[in-house]
């Protein structure tokens, strides 16, 4: 079975969102393109409340970017991005969502941010993605979405640590960080993660 898993294609991360990823609306139209060569597709949603631990907003004497301790992990400090229930939360309005069959939701914990769409940053708590996926009998998965280095990034290390099948759809993702993102896709090729065009499928 053939899933395809969206991550975070919302306003807030696309060229004119309060945390821009650059030419993430490029990859709509190839998302909407692929999609008809998937049994199934699922998507996950960042989505924080206003009082998020890794809003910038929320730390006194600290700006956007900066990188805190935090329940001694390192927290990377964003603007506000993807409130829950704004339109910076909501998917791209040309995105299609009438296949998506689930919409999994993380980062609704004040204290801990949720990178992958699988578990938070302290793999404290699942959000039943990899359940869920596993009871549909899902075992290759194929990742596109934003940001490509980060959200995508740590979504595809859990699904593979999970045991999946693991692609990345490299023309349907875009990082935020362009130099991050070429080490990231040399250790994600280590691992037998394999990074494809969208013309491959
Ligand atoms: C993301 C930073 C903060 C992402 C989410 O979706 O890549 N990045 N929250
Ligand atoms: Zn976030």
């Amino acid at each position: 079975m053939k899933t395809l898993i969206i991550v975070d294609a919302q306003n807030d991360f696309m060229p004119d969102g309060s945390l821009p990823v650059p030419n993430g609306d490029k990859i709509i139209p190839v998302i909407n393109r692929i999609q008809s060569k998937f049994n199934l597709i699922v998507a996950s949603q960042d989505w924080h409340p206003q009082n998020h631990i890794s809003f910038a907003s929320n730390h006194s004497e600290k700006t956007v970017f900066d990188v805190v301790k935090i329940a001694g992990e390192n927290q990377t400090l964003w603007p506000d991005h993807c409130v829950q229930n704004t339109e910076g939360a909501a998917f791209h309005p040309q995105l299609e969502t009438n296949r998506i069959e689930a919409i999994f939701r993380k980062g609704a914990d004040v204290n801990i941010d949720s990178y992958s769409a699988f578990f938070d940053n302290g793999h404290l708590k699942s959000t039943g993605l990899a359940g869920y996926l596993k009871e549909k009998s899902a075992k290759q998965l194929y990742f596109c979405g934003l940001a490509a280095d980060i959200c995508v990034y740590y979504s595809i290390m859990d699904a593979h640590k999970e045991g999946f099948e693991c692609y990345l759809i490299e023309d349907a993702a875009k990082p935020l960080d362009n130099e991050n993102f070429e080490k990231l896709k040399v250790e994600m090729r280590s691992k037998n993660i394999k990074i494809i065009s969208s013309t491959e499928i």
